[in-house]
């Protein structure tokens, strides 16, 4: 396809033809199109995913749409979202290793479309989470992801002049920022038209969150920190939907949402999807009990934190070659506990924001527009409500308690009374645990 070409959307019927002379593609799977076989598997929010298959192997083809799939026409989105997805999983390969992203074979900026490489055996982690796996390797490999892109992309560690040019480039995704800004951090807190939640069963709860003052004082705070907090470049999406697994590989995909903000934000993300499938796995007991799954996904998230806050340190003595907290301020004149003390406010300041995005994730994803399959696989609308419920009253707890000191391992902690019935006390002053 040539880049003067006008974008057309891909179909079943269509995409042979249309990509049969991309190099890129039929060097891997085989270069007569006529015995491809294509099938449409993009369960997203968004765009359009093809598995290719030929005679020698299989690609995925990823498209965007010119508008939101889960919504329709009525909510254009543009195409260029597909321009950060591809420069960021560029970075990201270069930043946490390959191996690590889906390799990309090929990238057409007009037609919105990138290619690359089919992960087979891997699942959707949500999906994994949901049947009940367990998958040993991910609290290591995604605790090393995060700490590799968010150090590497900030002014921790580049160029002053490369970074700002970065920043520059994906100051541009702001359509999708903009969803992000009013899914994550607005809507829930009102009654926006395309929220929805389980009903009759949450609404006290829920009119009960939308008056509390202090929750949307926070969270109001934090949708200014992301706004303005150009710190590195985070994924932007980071949930168990965005990662693709097996027993022995981990795999991020999907960073259509990328752009400069504060580090915390892809942690506080990730960890709010494990805490959803946590609080979610009671209601998906029918075939045994969980408890084992629930311990296990506790575990993973004090071992993301863990692994996160080990290599970042690891990154801040061996890596620091930015502009930020030179070492001709600290190392270098012999103060290597300047060095040390400035690192653990970093972090702590990111336990901090990171609780508070986990929170506004939990929030919005039984409140507003859209939500998780950890939760909406439950059937029984009692027993999915009463799981929601567990879940967005820990995460006002983790919200306004953040600012007080909360650790992670309080956090933790405060997940397990939740959702064993010991709730949080219903406050509107704050450090409530
Ligand atoms: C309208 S898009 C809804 C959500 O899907 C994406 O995966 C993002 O999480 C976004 O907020
Ligand atoms: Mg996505």
């Amino acid at each position: 396809m040539s880049k003067a070409e006008a974008f057309q959307a891909l179909t079943i019927e269509t995409l042979p033809a249309r990509l049969g002379s991309v190099d890129a593609l039929t060097s891997r799977i085989g270069k007569d199109s006529s015995h491809w076989k294509v099938k449409e598997v993009g369960d997203g929010n968004l765009n359009l995913v093809f598995i290719v298959t030929g005679d020698k192997g299989a690609a995925i083809v990823k498209q965007a749409l010119p508008y939101v799939r889960l919504v329709g026409e009525s909510w254009p989105l543009p195409l260029k979202r597909s321009f950060f997805e591809y420069h960021a999983l560029v970075r990201q390969e270069a930043r946490a290793g390959v191996g690590t992203v889906p390799a990309i074979y090929h990238f057409d900026e007009a037609q919105a479309l990138i290619v690359m490489e089919f992960l087979t055996p891997h699942i959707i982690l949500r999906r994994a989470l949901i049947e009940g796996r367990m998958p040993p390797k991910i609290a290591n490999d995604l605790g090393l992801f995060v700490a590799r892109t968010l150090f590497r992309g900030s002014d921790l560690s580049m160029t002053a002049r490369g970074r700002k040019e970065d920043l520059a480039l994906f100051a541009d995704n702001v359509e999708l920022c903009d969803i992000s800004e009013n899914l994550v951090f607005t809507d829930p807190y009102y009654e926006a038209k395309l929220n929805r939640h389980t009903s009759p069963q949450l609404d006290a709860l829920v009119e009960q969150m939308r008056s509390h003052t202090e929750l949307k004082v926070e969270a109001q705070r934090l949708k200014h920190l992301f706004a303005t907090k150009a710190e590195t470049l985070v994924h932007g999406d980071l949930h168990t939907g965005s990662i693709m697994v097996t027993d022995d590989d981990t795999r991020v995909i999907d960073p259509e949402f990328a752009f400069y903000g504060p580090m915390a934000f892809d942690v506080g993300m990730l960890m709010a999807n494990f805490w959803m499938s946590f609080f979610s796995q009671r209601g998906h007991e029918r075939e045994g009990s969980r408890a084992a799954q629930r311990d296990w996904l506790l575990g993973v998230i004090v071992e993301i934190w863990e692994t996160f806050r080990v290599e970042f340190e690891r990154l801040w003595h061996s890596e620091r070659n930015g502009m930020l907290y030179s070492r001709s301020v600290f190392e270098d004149q012999g103060d290597d506990a300047g060095s040390s003390a400035a690192l653990i406010g970093l972090i702590s300041q990111m336990e901090e924001d990171m609780l508070g995005f986990a929170g506004v994730e939990i929030h919005r994803r039984i409140l507003g527009l859209a939500h998780n399959a950890d939760f909406e696989n439950i059937e029984d609308t009692d027993s999915r409500a009463a799981c929601e419920a567990r879940a967005l009253q820990f995460a006002t707890s983790i919200i306004i308690n953040a600012k007080f000191s909360m650790s992670l391992e309080d956090a933790v902690t405060l997940a397990r009374d939740c959702d064993d019935g010991r709730l949080p006390l219903d406050s509107d002053e704050g450090h409530s645990q």
